[in-house]
């Protein structure tokens, strides 16, 4: 049975998997408390693929964990990955409860860990805290269940819902404090997507500008008729950037991996790369949170076709006026009957600015 006690130590365990945000890709952000007779004996997180588990890191230094009741934020493996199976590890060390946020959807994995905790005579209890380990890993979870990213649009905008002036400016909107919210978001992502126009446009860099340890995000450009310059600055810049193109065109092609683009031809669609594909495509380089930073054709395009599962807004206390620029290209919208509609998530100060958090109906 689960109680007051084990959400107590469930959300210790979720916050030492916290500790994961910006270094697990493409694993999942996990967390591990070992505790016997009320004293926390052991703790550990996943810190990075390839090495150890949570499970593995707690029990790292405990000369006995006999009896010991373990609180993981998800089902110990029991498979042999990049690294043992963790269940092996917990049934050596001799624990004689798991307590489980929730199961592993890893196929390799998925409700098979737990068995083989059970077999072994081992109380298991899963679902606890369901609810916050679901949330640390919607990414993981999304490619593992869907076989595509979490896709989280992220949008600059004025009081007056203006992104840029007509003109394109749009340097600066909001405020330093949201600006540096932005670049932990880009941090929390495995990937970041925009449009060849952003990059004709501003020439971004894309990366994630925060102290710390973190992995950088795969820079991602949709570009149809790879128009992309072979002195864009992101191709220099430390971690891989991705142009996804319909042309056939092997010697600009050459051009741009020689400055250390990665181009890869998809299907079109209308004139269009095939969002489906990109997707799709996304998914196999084990992207698992997409944070997508574009302009109002290819935003008005993810959200026609229904690809987006967050959106985070900035608003700013400033007005731009009504020659300013949208934030959603959407020609096929006429009538009011057709509107998208959202549902508020949260909303918070960032500065002077609101972040509001929007998920699709
Ligand atoms: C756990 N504890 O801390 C993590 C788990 O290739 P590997 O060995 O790194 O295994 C990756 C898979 O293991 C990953 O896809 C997920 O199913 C599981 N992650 N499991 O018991 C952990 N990070
Ligand atoms: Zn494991």
């Amino acid at each position: 049975m689960s109680s007051v006690r084990d959400a107590f130590y469930m959300a210790q365990a979720i916050s030492l998997a916290k500790k994961g945000r910006y270094t697990t890709d493409p694993n999942p952000r996990v967390g591990c408390v070992l505790v016997r007779d009320g004293e926390v004996i052991g703790q550990g997180w996943h810190v990075k693929a390839g090495q150890g588990h949570a499970e593995v890191e707690a029990l790292k230094n405990v000369p006995d964990a006999k009896g010991a009741t373990a609180y993981v934020t998800l089902e110990p493996c029991s498979h042999q990955g990049r690294t043992p199976p963790c269940c092996d590890a917990l049934i050596k060390a001799g624990v004689s409860r798991v307590v489980a946020a929730m199961q592993d959807p890893n196929p390799q994995v998925s409700g098979s860990g737990l068995k083989k905790l059970k077999v072994a005579g081992i109380e298991v209890i899963c679902g606890v805290l369901q609810e916050d380990a679901l949330a640390l890993n919607r990414g993981f979870i999304k490619r593992m269940t869907d076989s595509r990213p979490f896709v989280r649009s992220k949008l600059a905008m004025s009081l007056d819902g203006r992104t840029a002036m007509a003109s394109g400016e749009s340097k600066w909107i909001t405020s330093n404090e949201a600006r540096a919210d932005v670049h932990r978001l880009r941090a929390e992502s495995s990937a970041i997507l925009t449009g060849i126009n952003t990059v004709l446009a501003d020439d971004p860099a894309l990366n994630a500008r925060v102290d710390g340890d973190v992995l950088q995000p795969v820079r991602v450009v949709l570009d149809t008729h790879l128009n992309m310059p072979v002195t864009a600055q992101m191709a220099k810049l430390p971690g891989r950037s991705l142009i996804l193109t319909c042309a056939q065109d092997e010697q600009k092609q050459g051009a741009l991996q020689q400055v250390g683009f990665e181009v890869y031809q998809l299907p079109c669609k209308n004139g269009r790369l095939d969002l489906q594909a990109v997707m799709d495509f996304l998914g196999q380089q084990q992207i698992n949170e997409l944070l997508v930073e574009a302009g109002s054709v290819l935003n008005g395009a993810l959200l026609d076709e229904d690809w987006v599962d967050e959106y985070v807004i900035y608003m700013a206390p400033c007005i731009l006026g009504d020659q300013g620029r949208g934030l959603f290209n959407l020609p096929g919208l006429q009538q009011m009957a057709d509107k998208k509609q959202l549902k508020l998530r949260d909303v918070r100060q960032v500065g002077q600015d609101l972040k509001l958090t929007y998920t699709p109906l």
